[in-house]
């Protein structure tokens, strides 16, 4: 299967990186004295994340949140195996599975910073701020730009609950928010063609969408590192790729930000990245996709069959390419 063979939308890294910066990648990364990734071979990584992991969430007694029933699946939800060993963190690896080594992120102390177009910026203690948001469960489905996808329960809150908490001015348009950027705890930082850090953005309007959430766990329970913890945005009706892991800070802004996959390659990722079978990504079809643990194959929706919530959102913007 063509993801497996092509590794699926990640460009080239030929292509991605300035001709020389390429060729001349590995002596420069000896050079820096950068072992690429070796560190994760190692037994103390490995013992330093057994710690990591073990640590008790500080917010484990708000699991799980009762669940919102507006909320249904048309299909099985995924094994909760598969949703947790099979993932997209760049900062990690470019492969699905760095679940091990994501457990290196230590996720407490952790504290996000509102900035940018907002009465007054400030920077909240994760465990505060998810105690002052109205926690709940709801079932989603998850479509990723490479053509694969799962249905999971996410735990969280609505994005709209943390726009009015973090006071943005009527002047601000979008959203943007970006991943932590910490590269002692993850390999990725040193594949330094990469336009670090991880970055994304909504409208206001969309942010503040009923669908728009912000996941702090995952199948009743704190989110795992892999699948972006301790803050993380869920947008059901986008490509996964909009959907941010680990973010650091939020930032109010009249700009549009500019994505991390956008700034990479915008012909095939842009802004607005709506789930359309009808309209392929440059390099394959988006008309169908594989159901993550099972293999099916199962036709895309438009909006991955969340128009009712979103369509809307976009009446007056049929000159956009929304749909990459
Ligand atoms: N910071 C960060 N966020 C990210 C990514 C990433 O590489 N780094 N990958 C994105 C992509 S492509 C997808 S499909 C989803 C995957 O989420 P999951 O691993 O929980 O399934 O996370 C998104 N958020
Ligand atoms: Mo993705």
């Amino acid at each position: 299967m063509f993801i497996k063979r092509k590794r699926g939308w990640e460009i080239p890294e030929s292509e991605a990186t300035p001709e020389a910066v390429f060729h001349d990648r590995r002596k420069l990364v000896q050079a820096m004295g950068l072992g690429v990734i070796a560190a994760s071979a190692t037994p103390g990584f490995i013992a330093a994340a057994g710690a990591a992991t073990s640590a008790p969430d500080p917010t484990a007694d708000l699991y799980p949140a009762k669940r919102n029933e507006t909320f249904t699946l048309d299909r099985p939800l995924t094994a909760e195996k598969d949703a947790t060993t099979y993932n997209n963190f760049y900062e990690f690896g470019t492969d699905k599975d760095i679940y091990q080594e994501a457990q290196a992120l230590p996720i407490r102390p952790w504290q996000v910073k509102f900035d940018g177009m907002v009465e007054k910026e400030m920077t909240v203690d994760i465990d505060d701020l998810i105690r002052k948001m109205p926690l709940e469960e709801r079932l989603y489905r998850h479509r990723c730009v490479e053509a694969w996808s799962m249905a999971v329960p996410w735990t969280g809150f609505p994005m709209k609950a943390l726009v009015e908490f973090a006071k943005p001015k009527a002047s601000a348009k979008y959203v943007r928010m970006e991943t932590f950027s910490d590269a002692k705890f993850a390999p990725g930082f040193k594949q330094f063609w990469y336009p670090w850090p991880y970055v994304e953005g909504l409208t206001m309007a969309e942010a503040t969408n009923d669908l728009a959430f912000i996941g702090t766990g995952i199948y009743g329970h704190p989110m795992p590192r892999q699948n972006g913890a301790p803050l993380r945005l869920v947008t059901p009706w986008k490509y996964g790729f909009k959907s941010i892991k680990s973010i650091v800070k939020i930032t109010f802004t009249d700009q549009r930000p500019v994505s991390y996959w956008e700034k990479l390659q915008a012909k095939e990722y842009g802004f607005w990245a709506n789930v359309n079978p009808e309209v392929p990504h440059p390099r394959w079809s988006q008309a169908s996709e594989r159901v993550l643990g099972t293999g099916e194959r199962k036709p895309t929706l438009i909006w991955n069959g969340y128009g009712d919530f979103v369509a809307g959102l976009y009446d007056g913007l049929k000159s956009e390419r929304l749909f990459v």
